[in-house]
């Protein structure tokens, strides 16, 4: 595990070192068309940490950061690192009520948006209780009546030392979008986000300065912070941000920001498999060298269907939005065996345990997931939530997996995705990947429901390809592919055709809803 100074800002880590070191005119960010070196990054940083101070905030206080990907986002997340408080990006779709409950949870001083994003902050903002300033960034130098981005870099002074901060103070602030209940703020130290790049990403991926990472996770999921501004900027390589990425952009900024490092979740990638099938022939892709994907468990299918297509291998892993990033994968460079999640990565240890005894399960046997490491489960304010999450110094992330005898981490499904039917215990995720196999089938959600005799069975919510259309006899041919390939009473006992499967902002498929409408 790597070790920090205990007086250490992120900022100092991440920008001016490169800029002391010599590398200040490496490329920080590509966006559109544009390039901005670290030394340029620096500059906009300083002049935006300044402005904010001059406008009052605090050391510690929390600046809300609303923003498509674009630099800006990453320009105000540093400012407020760099001046010692703590910064917290927020989906781009949350609605008013949402962006209220979080505001004000998180006693937020000042609010930074996009221009298109401002109308939900307007509707908040008679309820929000501890916001002094609205600072908006203009797409088309409209003036809204609120501080201006522009008007605030163009004043700010060049000159900022980083802020003493101590390793240990918070640098970064995520509200998890959660399937139910209040949303809960996930809290990050200075340590801890240069941790996530010093553990899975030097260890997974070995980055250099001559990497580009590119990609559309967006940047308040903590996936998207680290794969597009931690890693990047930890090792002085280059960002390539994309506002709101189509398969048709993303390809289109793999060539033209030379993306060796393309980051997204399974649906990203089957979207991009099915928009170019055989790879993309107006695209030079010849930079790329792996891709990240995470959020869902990625299935053997699309790793085996990219890897043919697109030459290079899908690094699945698994990590949370309380733990920041990445905790299991395999290596770039390793023997990728695509139906496990890999390993823990250093620094990390792993157990999986009885969840009624919290004893250790032998390998082989399914258990929840206990983790523990340079990042752990710490919500802002939620003591009863950090009691369940906790226990003994292992955080508890909610994940059934086994673990091999190769050491190999196998995932199950979520604690709440078990099936129980018959005293079967049946992981969902384990027949929506079988599903998926069936060339008719697009997407697919597998969850319990209620049933008389078996307690539960199991049910199967399917999103037909484009040229295949629903029937009583597709039905059939689906269940006898699960019957034909795993234990057969894991089939799919109902199936329904959906037009679209319900998702969480970042991509998540909505179990519990799916769930819970089986129950009414
Ligand atoms: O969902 C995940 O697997 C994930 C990975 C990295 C960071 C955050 C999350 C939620």
């Amino acid at each position: 595990e790597a070790h920090y100074p205990q007086q250490l800002n992120v900022v100092d880590e991440l920008v001016d070192r490169h800029v002391r070191e010599g590398r200040g005119n490496n490329v920080a960010v590509r966006f559109e068309d544009r390039e901005i070196t670290y030394e340029e990054l620096q500059s906009r940083v300083n002049r935006f940490g300044n402005a904010l101070r001059e406008s009052g905030v605090e050391p510690g206080d929390r600046v809300v950061v609303r923003f498509p990907n674009r630099p800006e986002a990453i320009v105000s997340c540093l400012a407020a690192q760099k001046i010692g408080a703590v910064a917290l990006p927020s989906m781009k779709l949350l609605r008013a009520k949402e962006l209220e409950y979080i505001i004000n949870n998180a006693e937020a001083t000042t609010v930074v948006v996009y221009d298109d994003l401002l109308e939900e902050v307007e509707n908040a903002l008679p309820e929000l209780e501890t916001v002094e300033t609205v600072v908006v960034a203009e797409r088309n130098g409209v003036d809204h009546g609120y501080r201006s981005y522009d008007d605030m870099l163009d004043d700010g002074s060049e000159d900022l030392e980083a802020y003493e901060t101590d390793r240990d103070d918070l640098a970064l602030m995520l509200y998890t979008s959660g399937t139910t209940g209040r949303p809960k703020g996930a809290i990050h130290t200075h340590r801890q986000v240069l941790a996530t790049a010093d553990s899975y990403a030097r260890y997974c991926l070995e980055p250099t300065e001559e990497d580009v990472f590119g990609g559309n996770p967006p940047l308040p999921f903590a996936y998207g912070y680290g794969d597009l501004v931690t890693f990047p900027l930890r090792f002085g390589a280059t960002t390539s941000l994309v506002e709101d990425a189509s398969p048709g952009d993303l390809l289109e900024a793999v060539d033209e920001h030379e993306v060796s490092v393309l980051c997204s979740i399974p649906t990203g990638f089957n979207q991009i498999l099915s928009q170019y099938p055989d790879g993309p022939s107006e695209y030079d892709i010849s930079s790329l060298r792996v891709g990240l994907s995470a959020g869902e468990p990625l299935t053997p299918t699309t790793f085996e269907n990219f890897q043919e297509e697109y030459g290079i291998p899908l690094l699945d892993g698994i990590g949370t939005t309380e733990m920041l990033h990445i905790f299991i994968s395999h290596r770039h460079d390793g023997d990728i065996d695509p139906s496990a999640t890999g390993f823990p990565v250093p620094g990390y240890e792993c157990k999986i345990i009885d969840p009624d005894t919290g004893e250790e399960v032998p390998r082989g046997e399914a258990g929840l997931l206990a983790v523990r490491g340079p990042t752990g489960i710490e919500y802002w304010n939620r003591p009863e939530k950090q009691l369940e999450a906790v226990e003994d110094g292992w955080s508890i992330p909610g994940d059934i997996f086994v673990q091999r005898e190769d050491g190999r981490l196998e995932y199950k499904s979520r604690s709440d995705d078990l099936i129980i039917s018959s005293g079967y215990n049946i992981p969902g995720p384990e027949v929506e990947a079988v599903v998926e196999e069936h060339d008719a089938v697009s997407e697919v959600a597998v969850t319990g429901s209620p049933h008389e005799e078996r307690g539960e069975i199991v049910k199967a919510f399917v999103v037909l390809t484009d040229d295949a259309s629903a029937s009583d006899g597709l039905v059939e041919e689906i269940q006898n592919h699960v019957k034909n390939t795993l234990a057969p009473y894991k089939y799919p006992r109902a199936v329904e055709f959906m037009e679209t499967l319900p998702r969480t902002e970042t991509g998540k498929i909505r179990r519990t809803e799916l769930r819970e409408r089986e129950r009414q």
